[in-house]
Protein backbone atom coordinates (compact mmCIF):
# COMPACT_ATOMS: atom_id res chain seq x y z
CA UNK A 1 0.00 0.00 0.00
CA UNK A 2 1.30 3.89 -0.51
CA UNK A 3 2.24 5.51 2.57
CA UNK A 4 0.12 8.40 3.80
CA UNK A 5 1.52 11.90 2.73
CA UNK A 6 2.31 12.48 6.77
CA UNK A 7 4.41 9.23 6.78
CA UNK A 8 6.40 10.27 3.69
CA UNK A 9 6.64 14.06 4.63
CA UNK A 10 7.90 16.79 7.56
CA UNK A 11 5.18 19.04 7.85
CA UNK A 12 4.78 22.48 8.81
CA UNK A 13 2.06 24.04 10.37
CA UNK A 14 -1.00 25.45 8.17
CA UNK A 15 -0.56 28.88 8.98
CA UNK A 16 3.77 28.68 8.77
CA UNK A 17 5.04 31.52 6.62
CA UNK A 18 6.93 31.01 3.34
CA UNK A 19 9.01 33.55 2.32
CA UNK A 20 11.86 35.02 0.40
CA UNK A 21 14.11 38.34 1.17
CA UNK A 22 15.90 40.63 -0.82
CA UNK A 23 17.36 44.15 0.39
CA UNK A 24 16.58 47.58 -1.28
CA UNK A 25 20.43 48.48 -2.42
CA UNK A 26 20.86 45.02 -3.59
CA UNK A 27 17.87 44.51 -5.86
CA UNK A 28 16.21 47.92 -6.46
CA UNK A 29 18.84 49.81 -9.07
CA UNK A 30 17.50 53.48 -10.29
CA UNK A 31 20.19 55.01 -8.21
CA UNK A 32 19.55 58.44 -9.08
CA UNK A 33 15.82 58.37 -10.02
CA UNK A 34 12.63 60.15 -8.68
CA UNK A 35 14.32 61.99 -6.14
CA UNK A 36 16.36 59.35 -4.32
CA UNK A 37 19.09 60.65 -2.79
CA UNK A 38 22.61 59.06 -1.94
CA UNK A 39 23.03 56.30 0.99
CA UNK A 40 26.70 55.43 2.45
CA UNK A 41 26.07 51.84 -0.17
CA UNK A 42 26.42 54.88 -3.11
CA UNK A 43 29.70 56.82 -1.57
CA UNK A 44 31.12 53.36 -0.42
CA UNK A 45 30.67 51.75 -3.71
CA UNK A 46 31.89 54.10 -5.58
CA UNK A 47 35.01 54.70 -4.20
CA UNK A 48 37.76 52.01 -5.25
CA UNK A 49 38.70 48.97 -3.36
CA UNK A 50 35.85 48.69 -1.62
CA UNK A 51 33.78 46.19 -3.87
CA UNK A 52 35.08 43.57 -5.66
CA UNK A 53 35.37 43.95 -9.54
CA UNK A 54 34.05 48.31 -8.79
CA UNK A 55 30.76 47.04 -8.61
CA UNK A 56 27.63 49.07 -7.18
CA UNK A 57 24.03 49.17 -6.35
CA UNK A 58 23.56 52.21 -9.90
CA UNK A 59 21.38 49.45 -11.66
CA UNK A 60 21.80 46.45 -9.42
CA UNK A 61 18.70 43.73 -10.70
CA UNK A 62 16.48 46.72 -11.69
CA UNK A 63 13.95 45.83 -9.89
CA UNK A 64 12.41 49.33 -9.39
CA UNK A 65 11.44 49.21 -12.86
CA UNK A 66 11.08 45.59 -12.60
CA UNK A 67 8.98 45.08 -9.52
CA UNK A 68 5.59 43.57 -10.78
CA UNK A 69 7.82 40.82 -12.59
CA UNK A 70 9.33 39.88 -9.75
CA UNK A 71 5.85 39.44 -7.90
CA UNK A 72 4.71 37.58 -10.37
CA UNK A 73 7.49 35.12 -9.48
CA UNK A 74 6.56 35.69 -6.01
CA UNK A 75 3.43 34.29 -7.01
CA UNK A 76 4.93 31.46 -9.55
CA UNK A 77 6.64 30.34 -6.71
CA UNK A 78 3.47 30.33 -4.13
CA UNK A 79 5.45 32.98 -1.68
CA UNK A 80 3.11 33.72 0.99
CA UNK A 81 5.31 36.32 2.01
CA UNK A 82 7.54 38.29 0.74
CA UNK A 83 10.40 40.68 2.71
CA UNK A 84 12.21 43.71 1.36
CA UNK A 85 13.51 46.71 2.19
CA UNK A 86 12.52 49.97 2.00
CA UNK A 87 15.56 52.69 1.04
CA UNK A 88 15.40 55.54 3.43
CA UNK A 89 17.38 57.98 0.94
CA UNK A 90 14.46 56.86 -1.40
CA UNK A 91 12.35 58.21 0.99
CA UNK A 92 13.48 60.95 2.65
CA UNK A 93 16.82 62.14 0.54
CA UNK A 94 18.26 64.26 2.94
CA UNK A 95 17.94 61.93 5.72
CA UNK A 96 15.48 64.10 7.79
CA UNK A 97 12.09 66.59 6.58
CA UNK A 98 9.67 66.19 4.53
CA UNK A 99 9.28 62.81 2.37
CA UNK A 100 9.87 62.38 -1.27
CA UNK A 101 6.47 61.69 -2.29
CA UNK A 102 7.65 59.53 -5.50
CA UNK A 103 10.01 57.36 -3.52
CA UNK A 104 6.82 56.29 -1.16
CA UNK A 105 4.88 56.13 -4.21
CA UNK A 106 6.85 52.82 -5.35
CA UNK A 107 6.22 51.34 -1.99
CA UNK A 108 2.62 52.09 -2.41
CA UNK A 109 2.72 50.25 -5.74
CA UNK A 110 5.03 47.44 -4.59
CA UNK A 111 3.01 46.67 -1.20
CA UNK A 112 -0.47 47.26 -3.37
CA UNK A 113 1.08 44.30 -6.07
CA UNK A 114 1.96 41.86 -3.44
CA UNK A 115 -1.17 41.93 -1.98
CA UNK A 116 -3.33 41.53 -4.96
CA UNK A 117 -1.39 38.65 -5.33
CA UNK A 118 -1.89 37.11 -2.13
CA UNK A 119 1.79 37.86 -0.15
CA UNK A 120 2.09 39.37 2.64
CA UNK A 121 4.23 42.01 2.17
CA UNK A 122 7.13 42.30 5.41
CA UNK A 123 9.07 45.60 5.11
CA UNK A 124 12.61 46.27 6.82
CA UNK A 125 13.07 49.89 7.36
CA UNK A 126 16.97 49.89 7.51
CA UNK A 127 19.01 47.22 5.58
CA UNK A 128 22.50 49.39 5.62
CA UNK A 129 21.48 52.40 3.10
CA UNK A 130 21.77 55.42 5.71
CA UNK A 131 20.94 59.07 3.68
CA UNK A 132 24.63 59.80 3.32
CA UNK A 133 23.75 63.34 4.52
CA UNK A 134 23.22 61.51 7.60
CA UNK A 135 26.22 60.17 7.86
CA UNK A 136 28.10 63.17 7.12
CA UNK A 137 26.31 64.93 10.56
CA UNK A 138 28.06 61.57 12.19
CA UNK A 139 26.39 58.40 11.39
CA UNK A 140 24.93 56.12 13.93
CA UNK A 141 27.69 56.81 16.09
CA UNK A 142 25.56 60.01 16.30
CA UNK A 143 22.90 59.86 18.93
CA UNK A 144 20.61 62.07 16.63
CA UNK A 145 20.68 59.60 14.52
CA UNK A 146 18.16 57.58 16.08
CA UNK A 147 15.45 60.20 16.42
CA UNK A 148 15.90 60.67 12.75
CA UNK A 149 15.61 57.10 11.85
CA UNK A 150 11.99 57.00 14.10
CA UNK A 151 10.87 60.32 12.08
CA UNK A 152 11.89 58.13 8.71
CA UNK A 153 10.07 55.07 10.30
CA UNK A 154 6.46 57.36 10.78
CA UNK A 155 6.88 58.93 7.20
CA UNK A 156 6.39 55.10 6.16
CA UNK A 157 4.35 54.24 8.15
CA UNK A 158 1.72 57.27 7.73
CA UNK A 159 1.99 55.93 3.66
CA UNK A 160 1.52 52.04 4.00
CA UNK A 161 0.70 51.67 7.43
CA UNK A 162 -2.91 50.76 6.63
CA UNK A 163 -1.81 48.22 4.77
CA UNK A 164 1.21 46.34 6.05
CA UNK A 165 1.07 44.08 8.89
CA UNK A 166 4.66 43.06 10.04
CA UNK A 167 7.23 45.17 9.77
CA UNK A 168 10.89 44.94 10.67
CA UNK A 169 12.77 47.56 12.46
CA UNK A 170 16.88 47.17 11.36
CA UNK A 171 18.43 44.71 9.80
CA UNK A 172 21.40 42.65 11.58
CA UNK A 173 22.62 46.07 13.35
CA UNK A 174 25.78 43.97 14.26
CA UNK A 175 26.88 44.25 9.91
CA UNK A 176 25.85 48.18 10.27
CA UNK A 177 27.66 48.77 13.73
CA UNK A 178 30.95 46.34 13.43
CA UNK A 179 31.01 45.93 9.26
CA UNK A 180 30.50 49.37 8.92
CA UNK A 181 32.28 51.61 11.45
CA UNK A 182 35.07 48.78 13.05
CA UNK A 183 36.35 46.50 10.17
CA UNK A 184 34.88 49.22 7.14
CA UNK A 185 34.24 46.32 5.27
CA UNK A 186 31.01 47.70 5.07
CA UNK A 187 30.10 50.67 4.03
CA UNK A 188 30.43 53.65 6.00
CA UNK A 189 33.88 51.44 5.57
CA UNK A 190 35.07 53.49 8.92
CA UNK A 191 38.05 52.04 11.46
CA UNK A 192 36.80 53.50 14.81
CA UNK A 193 35.86 50.80 18.00
CA UNK A 194 34.54 53.44 19.77
CA UNK A 195 32.29 54.52 16.81
CA UNK A 196 31.22 50.67 16.23
CA UNK A 197 29.65 50.59 20.00
CA UNK A 198 28.18 53.63 19.73
CA UNK A 199 26.94 53.00 16.66
CA UNK A 200 25.66 49.56 17.79
CA UNK A 201 23.93 51.03 20.64
CA UNK A 202 22.02 53.99 18.63
CA UNK A 203 20.74 51.44 16.32
CA UNK A 204 19.07 49.76 18.85
CA UNK A 205 17.81 53.15 20.18
CA UNK A 206 16.24 53.90 16.64
CA UNK A 207 14.84 50.35 16.51
CA UNK A 208 12.96 51.15 19.96
CA UNK A 209 12.02 54.58 18.99
CA UNK A 210 10.79 53.39 15.48
CA UNK A 211 9.20 50.24 17.33
CA UNK A 212 6.68 52.48 19.59
CA UNK A 213 6.08 54.82 16.51
CA UNK A 214 4.84 51.76 14.33
CA UNK A 215 2.65 50.43 16.94
CA UNK A 216 -0.90 50.59 16.88
CA UNK A 217 -3.52 49.30 14.81
CA UNK A 218 -2.36 45.51 15.02
CA UNK A 219 0.93 46.36 13.34
CA UNK A 220 3.27 43.70 14.68
CA UNK A 221 7.00 44.65 14.95
CA UNK A 222 10.25 43.65 15.42
CA UNK A 223 13.92 43.32 14.20
CA UNK A 224 15.99 41.44 12.46
CA UNK A 225 19.40 39.52 14.09
CA UNK A 226 22.28 37.61 12.47
CA UNK A 227 22.86 35.16 15.20
CA UNK A 228 25.83 32.64 14.72
CA UNK A 229 26.34 29.27 16.55
CA UNK A 230 29.43 30.04 18.27
CA UNK A 231 31.80 26.92 19.54
CA UNK A 232 35.21 27.30 20.84
CA UNK A 233 38.32 25.69 18.42
CA UNK A 234 39.00 23.27 21.28
CA UNK A 235 38.12 23.20 25.77
CA UNK A 236 41.75 24.92 26.33
CA UNK A 237 40.58 27.91 28.29
CA UNK A 238 41.63 31.24 26.14
CA UNK A 239 39.39 29.33 23.25
CA UNK A 240 36.61 29.27 26.09
CA UNK A 241 36.77 32.61 26.64
CA UNK A 242 36.88 33.54 22.74
CA UNK A 243 33.76 31.63 22.51
CA UNK A 244 32.31 33.99 25.61
CA UNK A 245 33.47 36.78 23.88
CA UNK A 246 32.09 36.24 19.91
CA UNK A 247 28.79 35.08 21.55
CA UNK A 248 28.31 37.99 23.71
CA UNK A 249 28.93 40.71 20.83
CA UNK A 250 27.26 38.60 18.10
CA UNK A 251 24.51 37.29 20.05
CA UNK A 252 23.81 38.18 23.43
CA UNK A 253 24.30 41.75 23.33
CA UNK A 254 21.40 42.21 20.38
CA UNK A 255 19.10 39.00 22.45
CA UNK A 256 19.54 41.23 25.70
CA UNK A 257 19.50 44.68 25.00
CA UNK A 258 15.63 43.89 22.90
CA UNK A 259 14.39 41.23 24.97
CA UNK A 260 15.36 41.78 28.21
CA UNK A 261 16.57 45.29 27.81
CA UNK A 262 20.02 45.65 29.23
CA UNK A 263 23.69 44.77 27.78
CA UNK A 264 25.63 41.61 29.21
CA UNK A 265 27.96 42.67 31.69
CA UNK A 266 31.06 40.63 30.39
CA UNK A 267 30.38 42.35 27.03
CA UNK A 268 30.31 45.57 28.37
CA UNK A 269 33.54 44.88 29.83
CA UNK A 270 35.07 43.52 26.91
CA UNK A 271 34.30 46.46 25.40
CA UNK A 272 35.51 48.61 28.75
CA UNK A 273 37.38 51.44 26.85
CA UNK A 274 34.64 52.23 24.82
CA UNK A 275 31.57 54.72 25.43
CA UNK A 276 28.65 53.30 24.34
CA UNK A 277 26.94 56.36 25.06
CA UNK A 278 23.81 54.41 27.01
CA UNK A 279 21.46 57.30 29.25
CA UNK A 280 19.19 56.98 31.62
CA UNK A 281 16.07 55.65 30.30
CA UNK A 282 17.66 54.66 27.25
CA UNK A 283 17.34 50.67 27.71
CA UNK A 284 13.82 50.60 28.42
CA UNK A 285 13.54 51.93 24.82
CA UNK A 286 15.72 49.57 23.29
CA UNK A 287 13.83 46.60 25.08
CA UNK A 288 10.46 48.00 24.36
CA UNK A 289 7.61 45.25 23.78
CA UNK A 290 7.98 43.32 20.26
CA UNK A 291 5.63 41.20 18.71
CA UNK A 292 8.22 39.26 17.16
CA UNK A 293 12.16 38.63 16.43
CA UNK A 294 13.84 38.17 12.83
CA UNK A 295 16.66 35.35 12.76
CA UNK A 296 19.28 35.34 10.41
CA UNK A 297 21.35 32.64 10.13
CA UNK A 298 24.54 31.39 7.92
CA UNK A 299 26.52 29.72 9.52
CA UNK A 300 28.44 28.25 12.83
CA UNK A 301 31.65 29.95 14.51
CA UNK A 302 34.73 28.01 15.47
CA UNK A 303 36.84 30.40 17.49
CA UNK A 304 40.34 30.65 18.76
CA UNK A 305 41.83 32.53 21.73
CA UNK A 306 45.07 31.47 20.18
CA UNK A 307 47.62 33.85 18.17
CA UNK A 308 47.50 33.49 14.43
CA UNK A 309 43.53 32.01 13.44
CA UNK A 310 42.43 33.84 10.32
CA UNK A 311 39.78 36.40 10.30
CA UNK A 312 36.18 35.26 9.72
CA UNK A 313 35.41 35.72 6.26
CA UNK A 314 33.26 39.16 5.79
CA UNK A 315 35.00 41.01 2.88
CA UNK A 316 36.91 40.62 0.08
CA UNK A 317 39.12 43.47 1.47
CA UNK A 318 38.85 42.62 4.97
CA UNK A 319 41.65 45.08 7.08
CA UNK A 320 40.37 45.41 10.83
CA UNK A 321 38.54 43.52 13.27
CA UNK A 322 35.20 43.51 13.18
CA UNK A 323 35.29 42.91 16.94
CA UNK A 324 36.03 45.74 19.29
CA UNK A 325 37.87 44.36 22.53
CA UNK A 326 38.15 41.17 21.28
CA UNK A 327 40.47 41.38 18.25
CA UNK A 328 42.61 38.54 19.34
CA UNK A 329 40.07 36.10 18.17
CA UNK A 330 40.89 34.04 15.41
CA UNK A 331 38.33 31.60 13.29
CA UNK A 332 38.96 28.34 12.56
CA UNK A 333 37.63 26.04 9.82
CA UNK A 334 36.61 22.58 10.88
CA UNK A 335 36.70 21.02 7.14
CA UNK A 336 32.59 20.98 6.78
CA UNK A 337 31.83 21.66 3.68
CA UNK A 338 31.57 25.13 2.11
CA UNK A 339 29.39 27.18 0.52
CA UNK A 340 31.22 30.09 -1.91
CA UNK A 341 31.25 32.71 0.40
CA UNK A 342 33.80 30.37 2.30
CA UNK A 343 31.57 29.72 5.04
CA UNK A 344 30.83 26.31 6.27
CA UNK A 345 27.70 24.56 6.11
CA UNK A 346 26.18 23.68 9.57
CA UNK A 347 22.19 23.03 9.65
CA UNK A 348 22.78 22.31 13.64
CA UNK A 349 23.90 25.76 14.61
CA UNK A 350 20.13 26.83 13.46
CA UNK A 351 18.43 24.35 15.87
CA UNK A 352 20.91 25.14 18.02
CA UNK A 353 20.07 29.28 17.83
CA UNK A 354 16.51 28.84 17.04
CA UNK A 355 16.52 26.55 20.58
CA UNK A 356 18.56 29.31 22.82
CA UNK A 357 15.77 32.23 22.15
CA UNK A 358 12.83 30.05 22.37
CA UNK A 359 13.86 28.57 25.54
CA UNK A 360 16.52 31.10 27.25
CA UNK A 361 14.11 34.03 26.27
CA UNK A 362 11.33 35.81 27.17
CA UNK A 363 8.78 34.27 24.56
CA UNK A 364 8.10 36.06 21.51
CA UNK A 365 6.63 34.29 18.21
CA UNK A 366 10.36 33.78 15.64
CA UNK A 367 10.87 33.66 12.23
CA UNK A 368 13.75 32.90 10.22
CA UNK A 369 14.34 36.11 8.23
CA UNK A 370 17.22 35.29 6.18
CA UNK A 371 18.93 31.70 5.45
CA UNK A 372 20.39 30.77 2.33
CA UNK A 373 23.71 30.21 0.76
CA UNK A 374 25.98 31.44 -2.42
CA UNK A 375 27.36 28.71 -4.95
CA UNK A 376 28.94 28.69 -8.34
CA UNK A 377 25.46 27.21 -10.04
CA UNK A 378 25.40 25.35 -13.17
CA UNK A 379 24.32 27.11 -16.36
CA UNK A 380 23.41 25.68 -19.43
CA UNK A 381 21.39 25.82 -22.23
CA UNK A 382 18.80 23.87 -19.76
CA UNK A 383 18.46 25.60 -17.20
CA UNK A 384 20.13 26.37 -13.80
CA UNK A 385 20.74 23.62 -11.44
CA UNK A 386 21.70 24.45 -7.72
CA UNK A 387 21.70 20.94 -6.09
CA UNK A 388 24.01 22.28 -3.58
CA UNK A 389 21.38 25.27 -2.44
CA UNK A 390 18.55 22.54 -2.74
CA UNK A 391 20.47 20.64 -0.04
CA UNK A 392 21.07 23.63 2.13
CA UNK A 393 17.96 24.89 2.17
CA UNK A 394 16.26 21.52 3.04
CA UNK A 395 18.63 20.81 5.70
CA UNK A 396 18.38 24.06 7.44
CA UNK A 397 14.20 23.39 6.73
CA UNK A 398 14.78 20.22 8.36
CA UNK A 399 16.40 21.96 11.47
CA UNK A 400 13.54 24.41 11.63
CA UNK A 401 10.86 21.35 11.66
CA UNK A 402 12.66 19.84 14.60
CA UNK A 403 12.62 22.71 16.61
CA UNK A 404 9.08 23.57 15.98
CA UNK A 405 8.20 19.65 17.00
CA UNK A 406 9.88 20.44 20.07
CA UNK A 407 8.04 23.56 20.68
CA UNK A 408 9.98 26.39 19.94
CA UNK A 409 7.52 28.82 18.58
CA UNK A 410 9.16 29.55 15.18
CA UNK A 411 6.17 30.82 12.75
CA UNK A 412 7.98 31.50 9.43
CA UNK A 413 11.01 31.00 7.61
CA UNK A 414 12.56 33.40 4.51
CA UNK A 415 15.03 32.02 2.04
CA UNK A 416 17.85 34.51 1.27
CA UNK A 417 17.36 35.45 -1.79
CA UNK A 418 14.36 35.71 -3.97
CA UNK A 419 16.84 36.43 -6.78
CA UNK A 420 21.49 36.90 -7.22
CA UNK A 421 21.73 40.53 -6.26
CA UNK A 422 24.97 42.71 -5.57
CA UNK A 423 26.44 40.89 -2.86
CA UNK A 424 27.34 44.07 -0.95
CA UNK A 425 31.91 43.58 -1.01
CA UNK A 426 31.56 40.93 -3.37
CA UNK A 427 29.55 42.89 -5.48
CA UNK A 428 27.59 40.30 -8.29
CA UNK A 429 29.95 37.50 -7.88
CA UNK A 430 27.97 35.73 -5.01
CA UNK A 431 25.00 34.19 -5.86
CA UNK A 432 22.17 33.47 -3.70
CA UNK A 433 19.58 33.55 -5.22
CA UNK A 434 16.85 30.97 -6.04
CA UNK A 435 16.03 32.85 -8.91
CA UNK A 436 19.15 33.33 -11.22
CA UNK A 437 19.73 36.58 -12.89
CA UNK A 438 21.63 37.47 -16.08
CA UNK A 439 23.04 40.81 -15.25
CA UNK A 440 23.64 41.78 -18.69
CA UNK A 441 20.21 41.32 -20.10
CA UNK A 442 18.48 41.36 -16.81
CA UNK A 443 16.36 37.90 -17.52
CA UNK A 444 15.33 36.01 -14.31
CA UNK A 445 15.38 32.49 -14.84
CA UNK A 446 14.60 30.21 -11.89
CA UNK A 447 16.67 27.59 -10.51
CA UNK A 448 16.27 24.40 -9.66
CA UNK A 449 15.93 25.36 -6.20
CA UNK A 450 12.94 27.76 -6.62
CA UNK A 451 11.68 24.39 -8.27
CA UNK A 452 11.98 22.57 -5.50
CA UNK A 453 11.03 25.49 -2.87
CA UNK A 454 7.94 26.16 -4.66
CA UNK A 455 7.06 22.34 -3.96
CA UNK A 456 7.75 22.25 -0.59
CA UNK A 457 5.69 25.24 -0.01
CA UNK A 458 2.55 23.76 -1.84
CA UNK A 459 3.07 20.41 -0.11
CA UNK A 460 3.57 22.40 2.74
CA UNK A 461 6.75 19.98 4.14
CA UNK A 462 10.05 18.66 2.99
CA UNK A 463 10.19 15.35 2.57
CA UNK A 464 11.43 12.85 4.99
CA UNK A 465 14.78 11.90 3.79
CA UNK A 466 17.08 14.37 2.44
CA UNK A 467 16.28 16.75 -1.01
CA UNK A 468 13.40 14.32 -1.83
C1 LIG B 1 23.41 39.26 5.40
N1 LIG B 1 29.53 38.78 7.50
O1 LIG B 1 24.63 39.91 5.34
C2 LIG B 1 22.50 40.32 4.87
O2 LIG B 1 21.38 40.64 5.64
C3 LIG B 1 22.18 40.19 3.43
O3 LIG B 1 21.93 41.47 2.90
C4 LIG B 1 23.31 39.47 2.73
O4 LIG B 1 23.17 39.48 1.34
C5 LIG B 1 23.36 38.06 3.29
O5 LIG B 1 23.52 38.08 4.69
C6 LIG B 1 24.45 37.19 2.70
O6 LIG B 1 25.72 37.71 2.99
C7 LIG B 1 25.80 39.55 5.90
O7 LIG B 1 30.51 39.00 6.78
C8 LIG B 1 26.95 40.00 5.26
O8 LIG B 1 29.63 38.37 8.66
C9 LIG B 1 28.16 39.74 5.79
C10 LIG B 1 28.25 39.05 6.99
C11 LIG B 1 27.12 38.60 7.63
C12 LIG B 1 25.89 38.85 7.07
Amino acid sequence: TQPSQAETMLGFPADFVWGAATAAYQIEGAAAEDGRGPSIWDTFAHTPGNVLGGDTGDVAVDHYHRFAEDVALMSSLGLTAYRFSISWPRVQPGGSGAANRKGLDFYRRLVDALLEAGIQPWPTLYHWDLPQPLEDAGGWPARETAYRFAEYATLVCDAIGDRVANWTTINEPWCAAFLGYASGDHAPGRHDPEASVRAAHHLLLGHGLAAQALRGDGRRVGAAVNLYAVSPASDAPEDVDAARRIDGLQNRFFLDGLLLGRYPEDVLADVAPYDLGVREGDMAIVGGPIDQLGINYYNRFFVTGREGAAPAITSPFAQASPWPGSEHVGFVQVGRPVTAMGWEIDESGLAEVLTRVGTEYPSVPLYVTENGAAFDDVVSAEGVEDPDRVAYLEAHLRACHSVISAGVPLRGYFAWSLMDNFEWGWGYAKRFGLVYVDFATQARIPKSSARWYASVIERGGIGLSPAE
